[in-house]
């Protein structure tokens, strides 16, 4: 047995899942018949010989086919097509829908196609489940490779009702809230954690992209979506920035960091009021399914709350059913290449076994 596959993208997460995919033993024949390393350079050969992914970094390369030619290109193979996009691309994502139709599945970590309008999220499940209809997985969109979506959507499959869901699904602002505000009194600055963040490699290039909680709320809209709320954008609902207002204008990235410490004193506030209330700060998520409400903004929690004791960058997540009255938690590691990229290719290597 033989799947054609296409990987777009080799930056962080791509390169990482390229690493995977040449190491591995699968009973299925995983022939990667298309490799886009950037928008620009592909390698591919019209008669879908694999592509060496031992010499894929240098070996020569073709300009890369338009979304129509390389659905055609995969259409025709002799195999079934399985797309990896590891890019951020809203071009791509807003192409899915006509991959699925036309039978191409899709693995990927970017959020775009599944957090943006919610007429694509529509268009995609709606296609992948008519006749002939691609296969689509996403589980490293949100919590990296942790068990997220697969038992979120088991659950609902299964007739459960989700209730609530909450949860700390940013590897940056999670690692930020964990050093800031702890049980003991503390006088570590936000300015300084953030600065740490950025030396660590967390942080976007522009810390901004992470601190105004917009990453965040695409995890958000997902897990609400797949829960059953109709959520129709990302900023359809109260996002919680922790990016002052009058730094929004900063025209770079370490502007924004210089003037930072300007706001250290508001945050040294914050955490103080709660730890008087014997509370931590901590940057989450909440869907409330009863109440059809959602939220991304700062909550305070009790010491012996699970949320209250996660460590570095690490994820949780919390989900309340009618089945799981205490809630089923998830915890664990939710940033990081090598994490990511299994996750990906664990879906991949699912569709394989389906298609
Ligand atoms: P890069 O390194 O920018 O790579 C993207 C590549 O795609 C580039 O090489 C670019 O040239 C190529 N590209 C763009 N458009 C293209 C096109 N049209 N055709 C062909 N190639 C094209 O980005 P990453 O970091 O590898 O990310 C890739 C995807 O994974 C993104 O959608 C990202 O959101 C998602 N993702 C990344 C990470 C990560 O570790 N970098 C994580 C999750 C999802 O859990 C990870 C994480 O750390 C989350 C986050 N930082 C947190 O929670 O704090």
């Amino acid at each position: 047995m033989s799947v054609n596959i296409a990987i777009i993208g080799s930056g962080v997460v791509g390169s990482a899942f390229i690493k995977q995919l040449k190491n591995i033993k699968f009973p299925i024949n995983l022939n990667v018949v298309y490799l886009a390393k950037n928008s620009q350079e592909a390698l591919y050969s019209s008669d879908y010989q694999p592509v060496d992914l031992a010499t894929y970094e240098t070996a020569p390369t073709k300009a890369t086919l338009s979304l129509p030619e390389l659905a055609k290109f995969l259409k025709s193979g002799a195999y079934p097509p399985i797309l990896v996009d590891n890019t951020s691309s809203p071009q791509l994502a807003a192409y899915y829908p006509e991959f699925i139709k036309q039978g191409v599945s899709i693995a990927t970590p970017n959020k775009k196609a599944f957090s943006s309008d919610l007429k694509t999220w529509e268009e995609i499940f709606s296609n992948s489940s008519a006749p002939g209809g691609g296969l689509v997985y996403h589980e490293a969109t949100v919590g990296a490779a942790l068990p997220i979506i697969g038992p979120l959507n088991d659950l609902v499959l299964t007739g459960d009702k989700i209730k609530k869901i909450e949860g700390i699904l940013s590897g940056s602002l999670s690692y930020i809230f964990n050093s800031l505000s702890t049980s003991e009194p503390s006088t570590t600055k936000f300015s300084d954690v953030v600065n740490v963040a950025k030396e660590l490699g967390f942080l976007e290039p522009d810390p901004r992209d992470d601190l105004n909680g917009m990453d965040f709320a695409r995890k958000v809209t997902i897990l609400a979506r797949i829960a059953g709320f109709q959520v129709e954008s990302p900023s359809s609902f109260p996002v919680d920035s922790l990016v002052p207002k009058e730094l929004e204008a900063c025209a770079t990235g370490a502007e924004f960091l210089e003037k930072l410490p300007q706001y250290d004193a508001d945050f040294q506030k914050r955490k103080d009021e709660a730890l008087a209330e014997g509370k931590v700060l901590r940057y989450v998520g909440q869907v409330d399914m009863d109440n059809k409400t959602l939220s991304v903004g700062i909550a305070k929690y009790s010491f012996d709350h699970p949320f209250s004791s996660l460590k570095g960058s690490d994820n949780v997540i919390s989900i309340t059913t009618e089945r799981y009255t205490n809630p089923l938690i998830i915890q664990g590691a939710g940033a990081g290449a090598d994490i990511t990229a299994h996750g990906v290719l664990a879906d991949a290597l699912k569709i394989a076994q389906r298609i």
